[in-house]
């Protein structure tokens, strides 16, 4: 090892000694010791700055240089930001908020942009605005069970959501509310060809949303699984082809689908299986503890390609106008069995063949590896160990094992590499084994900051790991940075594990929500446009908007007291760029950015009326507002365009009606309403 190390510090030694030969205008990068042997800058930077040869061969695994793109795109969840955060492997720079369930200024995400209030509207419930979410699980799209770059779902665990992002913008485009839960916690994750989007419930509540007393727990709350149609040529989930089933309330846990062998079935865990329901001031225990009595809870197992039939075949009811294969149904059709899971389980992980599903469980030392081959025997020749409560087959635990990995305390989530090992993130003792799923021995373990929860590694919940990286999501940067404060960020800790000995090489701060699972892709798997053509395209329908204007038909239009300004953008001007209107109108702004070069992006932020749009290069964006003070407000571009971006401004200038009072105040609320 020592060697490998000194060896790589030889070779960046040299490398240095190169760049900074005393050779004509190379000497401007002259590194700060001026001695002249090969490796004596190195050694000596590293002695005043105190940095060991394990920090140096770090920094030299992760340093990608200006202008040098990162290997890998880490797509995280951003917890309760409910915003996905995007970075690069191995520098583990920041590359990108995408503004997903809360509204982002700067993407012009639901500050008066049509599309993105569309889309917002979209999952809000039971009338209720929606402005916020928690985003646990992202999951791209994946083609024969590799990620194919195209699409990214995620989950709202608070609001029972699910989201799409399509990668070509890397803007958001759909949001679906489900219809029949009220939180998700296994979502989002996808079928091997991603023809569904699994959404399965955490906390069990009367499916649809009514009330019925708590007391009435077992008889009238319930769990389900959702299964999200996705249609890939739209770029959507489709509800309309959509269905969920109906589960005992357990409090479902982490899903995955099966791959290759195990194609076709999905495994969900749970926990409080118990069907504790709290009240620790009415004379029942807590819900944790009440949740953590028994040994064992269980693992779904679902015949999704089954379930699917049953669905077309019309025999789910319907709650909501939603489908749902009511457990009777589930059990009856065969659908459904469940496995024992030793305490208090978390992640279930389909290993890269398909074969076994892996659970680590909270409470427990192990994980435990369940072969599908022995589970599916087991339900073909209805060997059943008995039924829960609601009359689900259950399946025999030892029957269904192929063994367990004793890890130590608190595994978690468990992903994989190339070589056949499995690394588990072990919460309680803050760290990540790597085993072999071949014998299931632990083969090392690496020391997590602190609390680490989920784990990621690149392809690593794919057919086809690529090995080389593994990040360690640590809850909460005690005492790793420069203090800011009680809320503390996160931690990712980026793990080299290409060699014989696992290495931490970089530990990034992620200031924005608390981020749960993340995946990794493979960065020539993505691609992104750096323009919308043709000029004037919508970005929700990849088509020419019918409001885009054209260099030289800008124009304001009056009908009544609706004016519809019809406006372009070029560096560095907005054509129309003033905009006269009346107290009360309803001002409709079209706007056209005509540019198609990458960096011409403008914006339009205008005081008072909350308005900020994001109008890349060919993009089309479209607000509505009612202008209902009188007064004079500047608009400006909102990004740096162009030498002469201050000066692209304009002014709108509302000239009082002389009304005003309550009446028009009322008036103008009405107005504003019909406005959104
Ligand atoms: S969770 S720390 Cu929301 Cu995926 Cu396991
Ligand atoms: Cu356009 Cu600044």
């Amino acid at each position: 090892m020592r060697t490998r190390l000194v060896h790589s510090i030889a070779a960046a030694a040299a490398v240095l000694t190169l760049a900074c030969g005393p050779s004509g205008d190379q000497q401007a990068l002259k590194a700060p010791s001026q001695s002249a042997g090969g490796g004596a800058g190195v050694a000596e930077l590293m002695a005043a700055r105190g940095l060991s040869e394990a920090d140096v061969t770090a920094a030299l695994k992760t340093y990608v240089p200006s202008g040098k793109k990162d290997d890998y795109y880490i797509f995280s969840s951003g917890g309760q930001s409910g915003q996905v955060i995007v970075l690069g492997i191995p520098s583990m720079r920041l590359l990108k908020y995408i503004a997903v369930f809360t509204p982002e200024p700067w993407q012009g995400w639901g500050f008066g942009d049509h599309g993105s209030h569309a889309i917002l509207e979209g999952g809000d419930r039971h009338g209720q605005k929606m402005r916020w979410g928690d985003t646990h699980h992202p999951n791209l799209s994946e083609t024969n069970g590799d990620y194919d770059g195209q699409f990214l779902f995620i989950g709202d665990k608070a609001n029972a959501r699910m989201a799409v992002i399509d990668l070509k913008d890397f803007a958001t485009k759909q949001i679906v509310a489900n219809p029949i839960l009220e939180s998700d916690h296994g979502a989002a994750f996808v079928t091997p060809n991603t023809e569904y989007v699994i959404e399965s419930s955490q906390y069990p509540v009367p499916l649809g949303g009514e009330f019925e007393p708590i007391e009435n727990y077992d008889e009238k709350y319930r769990g389900a699984a959702t299964f999200w149609k996705f249609d890939r040529e739209k770029g959507r989930l489709d509800p309309s082809r959509s269905f969920a089933i109906e589960l005992p309330p357990y409090m479902q846990d982490l899903s995955d689908a099966g791959k290759l062998v195990s194609d076709g079935f999905a495994f969900i865990n749970s926990f409080n299986t118990e069907r504790a329901i709290g009240g620790n001031m009415e004379g029942r225990p807590p819900l944790e503890s009440g949740a953590s009595q028994n040994d064992m809870d269980y693992l779904h197992v679902i015949d999704w390609k089954k379930a699917e039939q049953v669905f077309l075949a019309g025999k789910a009811e319907k709650i909501r106008d939603f489908p749902v294969i009511s457990l009777e149904t589930a059990v009856a059709e065969g659908l459904l069995h469940f496995v024992p899971e030793p305490k208090s389980p978390h992640g279930a992980d389909v290993t890269p063949d398909g074969r076994y599903i892996v659970v680590g469980g909270k409470l427990d030392t192990h994980a435990t590896v369940y072969s599908f081959e022995k589970i599916k025997a087991l339900i073909d020749a209805k060997d059943y160990a008995g039924t829960d409560p609601y009359g689900v087959p259950i399946l025999d635990f030892q029957k269904s094992i192929e063994g367990q990995a004793e890890l130590g305390l608190g595994p978690l989530h468990t992903v994989f590499d190339d070589q056949g090992n499995a690394y588990t993130s072990l919460f309680v003792e803050s760290k990540i084994a790597k085993w072999s799923l071949k014998d299931r021995t632990v083969i090392e373990k690496v020391p997590m900051h602190y609390n680490i929860g989920h784990i990621a590694a690149a392809h690593g919940d794919t057919v086809k790991p690529r090995g080389h990286w593994v990040v360690g999501m640590n809850k909460w940067a005690i005492d790793r940075f420069a203090d800011v404060g009680p809320l503390l960020p996160q931690n990712f800790q980026l793990v080299d594990v290409s060699g014989p000995a696992m290495q931490v090489v970089y530990d990034a701060p992620i200031p924005l929500g608390e981020p749960h699972y993340t995946q990794i892709v493979s960065a020539d798997l993505i691609e992104a446009i750096d323009h919308y053509s043709p000029i004037g395209t919508d970005p929700l329908t990849w088509q020419l908007d019918p409001r885009a204007t054209q260099g030289g038909k800008e124009r304001i239009e009056r009908e009544g007291d609706e004016v519809h300004v019809y406006m372009t953008q070029v560096r560095s001007h907005f054509t129309p760029d003033t905009i006269r209107v009346k107290q009360g109108d309803t001002v409709h702004l079209y706007l056209t950015n005509l540019e198609q070069a990458r960096d011409a992006t403008h914006g339009f932020g205008i005081s008072s009326y909350n308005v900020s749009l994001s109008v890349e290069p060919g993009k089309q964006s479209n607000a509505t507002f009612v202008a209902d003070r009188a007064g004079v407000f500047p608009f400006y571009c909102l990004e740096f365009c162009s030498a002469l971006h201050l000066e692209m401004a304009g002014y709108l200038l509302v000239e009082p009606t002389g009304g005003g009072g309550a009446a028009s105040a009322d008036r103008t609320d009405a107005k504003r309403h019909a406005a959104r």
